[in-house]
């Protein structure tokens, strides 16, 4: 405790200067201005993370209706063509509007923080980034009223489908847009920061784990939101200007769509899961009061998986037909990414090892990411055995695997980090009762939910279809329960946020969890403005003697 007390009195030296800035800054916006012309990079992250958590809902809210169809079979509340656009946009906007924006509000709110720097690098560039989100989310929503309702493709949106529908297709490809300009705006800025504007002191291989991820992800994002932009540029002008790249009645060909679409594709589901590994490699140490086992190969694993990442897309494409060589280059590729990912789990649960481990909201969800990403990692080797995936594509058997990564993967990190976080940002501890009942609300209900998927998916059930035959009955009833139980638990999530923000259980201390890196050396809440000037050298070493140590 006198160290940490020592630390923030060094913390407090590097800001006095800058005290009276502060409190009476020329640039100081209030009310509605404060948020519309942001540059803060605390503020807009805040506005990314509530952007984020309404596109939870309202994703989560499509989810529920799929599940009330599937809760019996037989037609109940929606016409199949309306239950394919809950489908596809459920997808959409998970995908694009929670997960990713989430991840890039977390890097926007603690990369400054916890690098040591002031701002990010392009603080106007960073308003533009995140202002484009709302119009691309409103887009979606209005395609649902347009004549011919939104798409119904899948999230995928390929050809044929996707060239059929009306203007409802039209929005979500402008959508796309949108979120793709928006996510490689973002990544400039991201990397840029992370490039150019750390702490003295502060080598790559210092940096905290998160700060690598996010390096790590913004590059694989930079790289892979073109394709996809190009991919749906391609779709539009097939739709409206004449051209055949998919149309095979021209000389086109639907299956290039896949090609090109999952070669954004699979980069992009690691795009929702690095950044969820770097979240957790910043829990699991600080609460086993131990450095993060492996810093290095922690490092070079993330560096090994975006790189492969690019080199596995057509495992998505096994049973549209491809030379055996083919199959096996993707199948064996696909495999190796199990190597690096089973170095991270072995590295975070050797950081566990005879740890002074407790277990806090953050660190339950950390735990419980490790344990059910894993299943979810295993689902996907299985899938990645063509002939086995030959059988199960296009079933719930998949449906089972992504959810595992994305729900108890992505979105998992995503709730520890507010915990962790929380005290950091408002100034105020949460409600730890509260947070643990919200643990382990939604890790039952997950599993409920999910777990059943994979029965059903070995049976034959297709994904994607508003009805099914009798024998699946059971499962789906028992998945549908599970999803409306995961649905209200995390109105908890919500209340306990709110209620922190209005004071919580007491004031936060600038070190609640005793951890060690730069974020916790300025006071609870964080000043708007921190990092000023750079922090002591000799603090930046000694948060990190903490991360790097081996
Ligand atoms: C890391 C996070 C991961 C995420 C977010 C993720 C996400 C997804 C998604 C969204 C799909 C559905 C594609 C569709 O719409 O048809 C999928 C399918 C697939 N995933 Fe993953 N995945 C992840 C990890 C893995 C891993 C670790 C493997 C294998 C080692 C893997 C192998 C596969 C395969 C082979 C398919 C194709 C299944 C099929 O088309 O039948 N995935 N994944
Ligand atoms: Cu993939």
């Amino acid at each position: 405790m006198t160290a940490a007390t020592d630390t923030l009195d060094l913390a407090k030296h590097g800001e006095a200067g800058h005290h009276g800035h502060d409190d009476h800054g020329h640039h100081a916006l209030t009310g509605w201005r404060r948020w519309v012309y942001a540059t803060n990079h605390k503020d807009i992250g805040t506005l990314y993370l509530w952007f984020s958590f309404a596109m939870f809902i309202t994703g989560g809210v499509m989810a529920l209706g799929i599940r009330a169809e599937l809760f019996t079979p037989g037609m109940q509340f929606w016409q199949p063509e309306f239950f394919n656009q809950l489908t596809t946009l459920h997808g959409i906007i998970m995908v694009f509007g929670a997960i990713m924006p989430a991840f890039t509000g977390l890097a926007n709110w603690m990369l400054p923080l916890m690098l040591g720097a002031p701002d990010m690098a392009f603080a106007r560039m960073n308003n533009w980034s995140f202002w484009l989100l709302p119009p691309a989310a409103l887009l979606l929503i209005i395609s649902l009223f347009v004549p011919g309702g939104a798409a119904a493709g899948g999230w995928t949106l390929y050809p044929p489908l996707s060239l059929q529908f009306g203007m409802g297709m039209d929005l979500a490809i402008f959508s796309v847009h949108l979120l793709g300009i928006s996510s490689i705006m973002g990544s400039i800025n991201i990397i840029t920061t992370i490039l150019n504007m750390r702490a003295p002191g502060m080598t790559l291989m210092k940096m905290p784990m998160f700060a690598w991820t996010a390096l790590i992800t913004n590059y694989l994002l930079v790289a892979v939101a073109p394709v996809l932009a190009g991919a749906v540029t391609m779709l539009l002008t097939d739709r409206h200007f004449g051209t055949h790249f998919f149309k095979a009645v021209g000389g086109g060909d639907p299956v290039l769509f896949q090609h090109i679409f999952w070669f954004f594709g699979h980069p992009e589901v690691y795009i929702m899961a690095l950044p969820a590994f770097g979240v957790v490699s910043q829990i699991i140490p600080t609460f086993s009061r131990k450095p993060l086992f492996g810093y290095h190969s922690m490092v070079y694993a993330t560096a090994s998986i975006a790189i492969l990442s690019f080199m596995v897309w057509a495992h998505h494409m096994f049973s549209v037909g491809m030379p055996a060589t083919a199959q096996l280059f993707f199948m064996f590729m696909t495999m190796l990414i199990a190597v690096p990912t089973g170095v991270k789990v072995f590295n975070w649960i050797a950081t566990m090892w005879q740890g002074a481990m407790s277990f806090e909201t953050p660190m339950l969800f950390a735990v419980g990411f490790i344990c059910l990403f894993t299943v979810g990692g295993f689902s996907g080797l299985v899938l990645s055995i063509a002939p086995v995936d030959t059988q199960m594509h296009d079933t719930y058997y998949v449906v089972a695997h992504f959810h595992y990564v994305l729900v108890a993967g992505a979105l998992f990190s995503l709730f520890g980090a507010v915990y962790y976080w929380l005290p950091k940002w408002t100034g105020y501890m949460y409600d730890e009762k509260m947070g643990k009942l919200h643990f382990w609300w939604s890790m039952i209900w997950f599993n409920v939910t999910f777990f059943p998927m994979h029965f059903l998916g070995l049976a034959g059930m297709p994904r994607r279809i508003p009805d099914y035959p009798l024998q699946f009955t059971d499962f789906n009833a028992m998945a549908s329960v599970g999803a409306f139980c995961f649905g209200i638990g995390q109105l908890l999530f919500l209340y306990n946020v709110i209620k922190t923000i209005r004071g919580g259980v007491g004031p936060a201390p600038a070190n609640p969890w005793e951890a060690h890196t730069l974020e916790w050396e300025v006071p609870s809440p964080a000043p708007h403005h921190t990092w000023e000037s750079p922090p002591d050298e000799r603090l930046v070493k000694k948060g990190l003697v903490a991360q790097s140590l081996e």
